[in-house]
């Protein structure tokens, strides 16, 4: 049972997101007519909140996207959710083409994602894009204006929103808490000033009454750009108050979890057939050993990196030619935006010499698999892989680390996992750690997973599993939302 904060009561809490939860499309069934079906949803946070929201009955703001959604919405853009059981309320706000170019592709992607992840070089400050920006953040705001009231919680999500707090602080005639959770990392503020907008930035981010990231080195970060660059703000570094134009903002670290009971049963039920299944579709030789990573296809999460670590590996040691195959799970992500497109030409140039470099008549080394797979298959593929390399350059949390954690049930999996992740904060004392960008000691530490001694591998992995279930998503909430009752109580609403 997912039971959070005390002083929550229904109808209080308002999320406010990028992507929706529920997204309606228009399909042709078996007859040839159009019909409406809904898709799920399957990330990590979307599925997390939605039995949250189901339970508080709150309201969930989004971009609304396409005929389908607008023709099963009320002329407000409302419709109640889950649509066979409705117990909440989904609020869709509609963008026009022009709106998604600049704010989303434009100045969230281009600008603020390759700042936050310190890829200087794929940086653009396009005016026009963050006039944009601010102009999608005064809809969502309006959005929230509608529905706040003094017991209202408002609950920002990430870097696509971060004028929007300021705006409904200034703008609402009740005085609501403002809450917001940033799912990527906070640079530096030697990088972020280089930002033309920062200061508009960091003022939007001290409308909230609480600002959460994943890890206290962000916070740190956070606090620091604050405290050089917003006049007059005074910063209190011990206790992470914030205090500008006569509010207090708080700033604090919640690191994320994932759903750790549900991967495992979801793991538990996927049959050994069923892998047995993946590796003919792919040709692998049933005895065949797998080395795993999953990713969306963009530049933060290492690809190349890793691909480099692997061909260094079977040039310099030949003996593992033909040993492992290394499966990678990349999904197309932002693909309108240059950077993206360059790092996919980039994996595939590696990948294909790869293949040519080493690959013989009945072993290819890496395999790339591009479409999305169901929940349970990526189960199973966490589940039977050797090993999991997770390797990105700069990442927030990384939930994949995690979640191929929550599904080693037969606790011999192997995690290599990146120093520059997140997720290295809780779990690193008991995976293989690399630096990504040190080619021949991440070689190493591929040839180590593969090489652990049983024992070592089943005494890593329930030290793994114990912390993942400690601090799974309803902890995460919980957290979240005590911090949240206590400063509400502190300010005596
Ligand atoms: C951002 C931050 C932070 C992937 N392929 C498939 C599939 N996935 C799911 C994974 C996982 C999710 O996508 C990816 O989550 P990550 O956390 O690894 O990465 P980002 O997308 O960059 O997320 C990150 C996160 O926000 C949360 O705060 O951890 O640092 O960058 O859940 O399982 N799911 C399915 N099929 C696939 O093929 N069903």
């Amino acid at each position: 049972e997912t039971e959070i904060a005390t002083s929550l009561s229904n109808d209080t809490v308002i999320v406010v997101s990028n992507r929706q939860p529920y997204r309606h499309r228009y399909r042709q069934n078996e007859d040839g007519d159009p019909t409406i079906t809904v898709d799920r949803p399957t990330g990590g946070l979307t599925a997390g909140l939605d039995p949250v929201m189901q339970r508080l009955n709150g309201t969930w703001i989004a971009w609304g996207d396409g005929e389908a959604d607008r023709d099963t919405t009320d002329e407000d853009g409302q419709l109640s959710v889950p649509p066979e059981d409705p117990q909440y309320t989904l609020q869709r706000l509609w963008l026009t083409d022009s709106d998604v170019e600049g704010y989303y592709y434009g100045y969230s992607n281009r600008a603020l994602w390759p700042l936050c992840h310190l890829a200087m070089g794929n940086t653009e400050f396009d005016s026009a894009q963050w006039r944009q920006y601010q102009a999608v953040n005064q809809k969502f705001a309006d959005g929230v204006l509608e529905h706040a009231t003094d017991d209202s919680v408002i609950w920002f999500q990430d870097y696509h929103l971060a004028c929007a707090p300021k705006l409904v602080r200034s703008q609402s005639s009740s005085d609501p808490f403002i809450l917001h959770f940033w799912h990527i990392p906070w640079p530096p503020v030697d990088a972020f000033r280089a930002c033309p907008q920062h200061q508009e930035l960091l003022e939007g981010l001290l409308g909230n009454d609480l600002i959460g990231f994943h890890v206290p080195q962000y916070c740190r970060n956070f606090m620091e750009c604050v405290e050089t660059l917003v006049e007059h703000a005074e910063v209190e570094h011990d206790s992470g108050r914030i205090r500008h134009e006569g509010r207090e903002t708080m700033v604090k670290a919640f690191p994320m979890g994932v759903d750790a009971d549900t991967i495992k049963q979801q793991s538990m039920n996927v049959p050994e057939s069923m892998w047995q299944e993946f590796k003919n579709e792919f040709g692998l030789a049933s005895d065949h050993r797998v080395v795993l990573g999953v990713d969306r296809l963009d530049y933060t999460k290492g690809i190349p990196e890793r691909l480099k670590a692997l061909e260094h590996l079977w040039a310099e040691r030949p003996e593992w030619r033909g040993e492992f195959t290394y499966v990678q799970k990349g999904s197309e992500s932002r693909s309108q935006i240059p950077a993206y497109q360059q790092l996919q030409e980039r994996v595939s140039t590696i990948t294909e010499r790869i293949n040519d470099r080493f690959g013989t008549d009945d072993w290819q080394p890496v395999i790339m698999i591009e479409e999305k797979l169901p929940r349970d298959t990526l189960c199973g593929l966490y589940r039977y892989s050797d090993a999991a390399l997770v390797s990105p350059l700069r990442d927030g949390m990384n939930l994949v680390a995690q979640e191929y954690v929550a599904s080693q049930v037969d606790d011999d999996g192997v995690l290599v996992l990146s120093e520059l992740a997140g997720s290295h904060e809780q779990l690193g004392d008991a995976v293989i750690s690399v630096n990504p960008y040190d080619t021949e000691s991440h070689a190493d530490a591929i040839e180590q997973a593969i090489t652990m001694p049983e024992t070592e591998r089943r005494h890593r992995s329930r030290r793994l599993r114990r912390k993942v279930h400690n601090n799974n998503i309803n902890v995460w909430l919980h957290d979240m939302f005590d911090t949240v009752d206590q400063l509400r109580g502190d300010g005596g609403t």
